[in-house]
């Protein structure tokens, strides 16, 4: 390893141990374990043509990755031989793996469920290539100026990215525009822009190095490099104005994901990487197979979310404008390759492109929508329709061209069988199916928790990282003292480190006794960071009321980004950190209750906070969180849950036990029947005295005295409408809080509780879910397995 590294550092970087930087040894580290992936990942290709294995290609638009060099190197076991050689080599290993910036090619949840799917997939050995956009510009890097949100670009590619392998040579034409011909029978689309897709693979290398498969992400170039004409001419900007303009397309990452955006861009964005994906996987499928009728049976497309849905018409059109085949036989064969994931009931982030818009763009595409509707109604009078008023409606159209529907937890599933897809639900009643989200063990456990890993593996082996179930057996260390003792000093370990890591970045001085309480997710009013800030505000209120109190002293630690333009979001951010500011400096509470709030939260920093977590806040309003995912990372990692009846909190609750977990709150029925009452918000606020002096401090400006005025936008809306229940809940949330507080105060107890938790989430690893996706919608198998069954 030594002398590889050495190697890699001379003859891949140019420099000798002496000259080399951090980023120097970090690319000879990372090119040198990612050669020990290559023949495990070529074997695997191998043996999936050889056993002619259905491939399943997960489509999204989003794949929030993280760091990569801590997963590569535990997959392949080289933790002990890297430290090793660099400890050898006078490096440090922690400062290396912490110079790999993020891959944030995401936003959120639904992004980082692909990662965790991508790193499942290949720890069960199933056949899988993940698509998506090799984004230049990542998820927005987030600062605070005067407590506000400030957004700056990411740069993630300024270095060289350590993981992947350009491949010029795969590059399919992508094209936009012009016209449609109808000639004796024959379609032809005229475009009048193309730009280049090409591939970018990652291995992605399961657990032991048993399997690999490939993320493979598109980037766009321009079809002819730059014009010379004008170049000689000396207009240089027109010279490289096309490439500019094809470029465009990989650029960034929309930075909002609930909204649907309405830009040109973002649907040329979404046909880009979807119509490439398509071009590749029947190039693959036709190099060993001849009948398109068989499609169905070699190739398994997801869809996760509307954003790749267009992959319905563009296989219609593949296989009837470039194949041959009949509409009416192409519409079927497509819908038996395709299946969609539905990530949310907000109405806002179901897209829908105007009918002009899609046509201007796509107009092949649109005539076949106009088709695939025709179709529809004809076979089901009645159906709800893809056009409307105007629109084309993404979500009907990934239903009606997929052969199974999924939501992400049991309460989602439901709720869109009642609400979203009601009608389409009626008549095709076997297409909707449950599967609950999950998370990946390797990277939510074993690689962000060291201290929690050893324990578990000391105490039974390392089967549990890829059989999570195995955790089981935790349940009977609960009466044994040492063992406990352990457990607990490991999370006083996580939370000490943490401490450090907040004193250092945010100058704020932690206990590492108190009880860490942390919310982390984007900031959305649904998800209620608002609710959580005017309890913090109330409990400040009665422990300055009551000095002589018992208290529980709390660290109340928020991370998150708001969409750039949702300015409710931006101003709860200003909100809580203007609170933190009079909190954190008030004498009266000092040593009782801090807030932090870290800027740019994103995957690196969820490893970091996640382990040292007592409290984990899961408090959306019911109906509103279609699963969550952060919810299943912290309860893994022994913190309890306070939580609504909300997603995957439901499923959490039933597995973890109801005495360990603090539930509160309207469930979802609930919710929908209290909106029925007019001024419900007003009626809440004047029920609770607590909440109205709360109210009463921020809208006079108690935490921004020169700016008296600032909140009043905010209070103004829950008084006023307050759709997403904070009022209503406020009273049943500072219940269940008081209740965490007093649990806290036996710590022998609470650990017994959160071992509970840890020992019963095995369920929610993405392996289980994983299986669920590959027997109930793709049929999809390991070829190992095959091969293994029939020996
Ligand atoms: C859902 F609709 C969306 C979206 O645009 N982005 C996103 O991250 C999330 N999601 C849900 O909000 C979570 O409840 C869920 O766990 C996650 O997707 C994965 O399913």
């Amino acid at each position: 390893m030594k002398d590889d590294i050495l190697n890699r550092l001379q003859f891949s970087l140019g420099k000798d141990a002496d000259h080399a930087s951090v980023y120097d040894w970090r690319m000879a580290v990372s090119l040198t374990v990612r050669d020990q992936m290559v023949d495990t990942w070529f074997n695997s290709t191998k043996e999936a043509y050889a056993a002619s294995s259905k491939r399943v290609y997960y489509l999204s638009m989003e794949f929030l990755i993280g760091r990569l060099i801590e997963d590569m190197i535990s997959n392949l076991q080289l933790e002990d031989t890297v430290r090793g050689a660099l400890t050898d080599l006078g490096q440090d290993f922690d400062e290396i793996v912490h110079d790999e910036p993020d891959a944030a090619l995401g936003n959120g949840g639904l992004g980082r469920l692909a990662a965790c799917f991508m790193d499942s997939l290949a720890t069960l050995g199933i056949p899988a290539f993940g698509y998506g956009i090799r984004y230049e510009h990542g998820l927005f890097e987030q600062s605070f100026a005067q407590g506000q949100q400030v957004e700056r670009p990411e740069t993630w590619l300024n270095q060289r990215h350590a993981w992947e392998f350009e491949r010029p040579e795969v590059q399919f034409p992508i094209c936009f525009g012009g016209h449609v011909d109808h000639h004796d029978g024959k379609t032809t689309w005229h475009p009048s822009e193309k730009v280049l897709a090409t591939a970018y693979d990652t291995p992605v290398i399961g657990w032991k190095n048993e399997w690999g498969n490939t993320l493979r992400l598109w980037s766009a170039e321009p079809v002819s490099q730059f014009d010379l004409d004008s170049f000689n001419r000396g207009d240089y900007l027109a010279a490289g104005r096309s490439e500019a303009l094809a470029r465009t397309i990989s650029r960034v990452l929309y930075p909002d994901d609930t909204t649907d955006s309405g830009k040109e861009l973002r649907l040329k964005q979404e046909y880009f990487f979807t119509a490439a994906s398509i071009q590749d996987l029947m190039r693959r499928y036709l190099q060993d197979h001849d009948d398109l009728r068989q499609l169905p049976e070699h190739v398994a497309i997801q869809l996760n979310d509307t954003h790749p849905a267009i992959a319905g018409p563009e296989l219609v059109r593949v296989l009837v404008d470039e194949h041959g085949i009949d509409m009416a036989e192409a519409i079927p064969l497509a819908r038996a390759c395709l299946a969609y994931t539905n990530h949310t009931l907000l109405p806002e982030a179901l897209e829908k492109w105007g009918e002009w818009l899609l046509g201007r763009i796509l107009p092949r595409h649109l005539e076949i929508i106009r088709i695939i509707e025709e179709t529809q109604q004809r076979e089901h009078p009645g159906s709800p329709r893809i056009l409307e008023h105007g629109d084309v409606r993404m979500g009907e159209l990934a239903f009606i061209m997929a052969h199974k529907v999924n939501g992400v937890s049991a309460l989602h599933t439901e709720l869109v069988k009642e609400t979203v897809f009601a009608d389409l639900h009626r008549i095709h009643p076997t297409r909707i199916i449950n599967q609950t989200n999950g998370i990946t063990p390797r990277r939510w456990l074993y690689n962000c928790n060291p201290g929690l890993r050893d324990l578990i593996t000391d105490a039974m082996g390392d089967g549990w990282v890829a059989d999570l179930e195995q955790l089981t057996a935790l349940k009977a260390k609960r009466d044994d003292a040492a063992f406990m003792q352990a457990f607990q000093a490991s999370k006083r370990d996580n939370k000490a480190a943490l401490s450090n890591w907040i004193g250092q970045t945010c100058g704020i001085a932690l206990d590492p006794d108190a009880m860490f309480d942390v919310q982390i997710k984007r900031i959305h009013e649904y998800k209620r960071q608002l609710m959580n800030l005017l309890e913090t505000v109330a409990l400040w209120n009665d422990m300055r009321d009551n000095p002589d109190h018992d208290w529980t002293p709390r660290v109340k630690i928020f991370g998150g980004k708001a969409a750039p333009g949702y300015y409710m979001a931006k101003d709860i951010i200003r909100l809580i950190n203007d609170v933190a500011e009079v909190i954190n400096n008030d004498p009266a509470t000092k040593g009782r209750l801090k807030i932090v709030y870290p800027p740019n939260y994103n995957v690196t920093m969820a490893e970091r906070l996640i382990p040292a977590s007592d409290l984990s806040e899961q408090i959306s309003t019911a109906g509103k969180e279609a699963s969550g995912t952060g919810n299943m990372k912290f309860a893994l990692n022994g913190a309890l849950t306070i939580g609504t009846l909300d997603g995957a909190n439901v499923e959490i609750r039933e597995h973890v036990g109801s005495e360990n977990f603090f539930l509160f709150g309207l469930t979802a029925a609930e919710v929908m029947e209290r909106r029925q009452h007019h001024g419900y918000a007003r009626a809440a606020i004047e029920a609770s005295p607590r909440l109205q002096r709360v109210l009463g401090q921020i809208a006079e400006g108690r935490f921004a005295p020169h700016d008296t005025g600032r909140y009043h936008g905010v209070v103004g809306m829950l008084y006023d409408h307050d759709y997403f229940l904070v009022t209503c809940d406020f009273d049943s949330y500072f219940d269940a809080q008081r209740r965490a507080d007093n649990a806290y105060q036996n710590a022998d107890n609470w650990a017994a509780m959160a071992l509970m938790n840890t020992a019963s989430m095995g369920w929610f690893s993405s392996d289980r879910t994983i299986k669920g996706y590959a027997r109930d919608i793709w049929n999809a198998h390991p070829p190992r397995a095959a091969m293994d069954r029939s020996a």
